[in-house]
């Protein structure tokens, strides 16, 4: 079959730029879409959320959109809100608008940042994971932002028939570089495999899941990711007796280590501008 075509936004970022290298096996034609120039990628579209006539242009056509295009950590509200809030409002009315039937958005475990860390040592209970209807908590204007782009996406789904796949990605780097990390890592390769799974499961809706890899000290229930046709295959365990010889294990007295967030609650890391 021909592979899909998919917007990707957010093409220059970091998780931009392991999906342009990651998709394409997947069977994905990808058209790209970021404010800043993509590298080694001429085609690009390099446009800002808030020109409304270049996403029309750039979603006519597509099977469906990847949203990654946002501020990805915190800034101020009045950022937060022009590139995060009315720019995921600009992708949706664009995507209604051309007919495009999926969009997969990258939300974050921000939204659900103050939610306390499971109890217990580095292995969490199953019953004691974090589901995807715990309350929302967001730590930041950021995380406030990605509960905005979940339920937008519910009330284009109710609303309009647009089908959304909302996935509140762990931390999705090459390697973790903390013990945190370790339990919300997602490999690029399994944030491929999910990505696919979002893509292509069948009578989504609006569903919310957590996304990481399938990590021995994971804290939150995969069990709705795996339902969308996801099998995670790594574990970031690998890492874990050189960052833990490093920083040592998590603990319960540093208010960095006691929330889902972890420092995101305490000292955000801010946006460069
Ligand atoms: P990044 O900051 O490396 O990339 C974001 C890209 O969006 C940048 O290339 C930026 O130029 C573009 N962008 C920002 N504002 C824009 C606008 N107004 N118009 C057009 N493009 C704009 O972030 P990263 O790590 O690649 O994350 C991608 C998405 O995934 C973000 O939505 C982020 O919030 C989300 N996410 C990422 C996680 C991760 O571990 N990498 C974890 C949780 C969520
Ligand atoms: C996010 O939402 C950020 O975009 C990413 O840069 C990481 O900081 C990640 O969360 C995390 O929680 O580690």
């Amino acid at each position: 079959t021909a592979p899909r075509t998919v917007l990707l936004t957010g093409a220059a970022g970091g998780l931009g730029t392991l999906m342009r290298e990651l998709l394409p096996a997947h069977g994905y034609a990808l058209r790209l879409f970021d404010v800043r120039p993509v590298t080694g990628a001429p085609d690009a579209i390099v446009a800002d959320l808030a020109d409304r006539e270049a996403l029309r242009a750039a979603v006519r056509g597509v099977d469906a959109v990847l949203h990654l295009a946002a501020i990805s950590l915190e800034s101020s509200f009045e950022r937060i809100l022009r590139a995060n809030i009315e720019g995921t409002y600009h992708l949706y009315e664009a995507a209604r608008a051309e007919g495009v039937r999926r969009v997969v958005f990258a939300s974050s475990n921000h939204a659900v940042g103050f939610t306390p860390r499971p109890p217990g040592g580095p292995r969490v209970a199953p019953g004691d994971l974090i589901r995807v209807d715990a309350p929302r908590r967001p730590d930041t204007y950021y995380g406030l932002s990605k509960c905005f782009g979940e339920d937008l996406a519910q009330l284009y789904w109710d609303q309009y028939g647009v089908e959304t796949v909302s996935v509140r990605i762990g931390s999705c780097f090459r390697a973790p570089t903390s013990v945190r990390m370790l339990s919300v890592w997602m490999s690029p390769e399994d944030g491929a495999r999910l990505f696919h799974a979002a893509l292509t499961a069948e009578g989504v809706g609006h569903t919310v899941v957590y996304g990481s890899s399938a990590n021995t000290r994971v804290w939150w229930d995969l069990g709705p990711a795996r339902a969308l046709g996801y099998e995670p295959r790594d574990d970031s365990e690998r890492f874990a007796a050189d960052l833990i010889a490093e920083q040592g294990e998590l603990d319960p007295r540093n208010p960095d280590h006691r929330h889902l967030g972890g420092h995101f609650v305490t000292r955000p890391p801010m946006w460069p501008h």
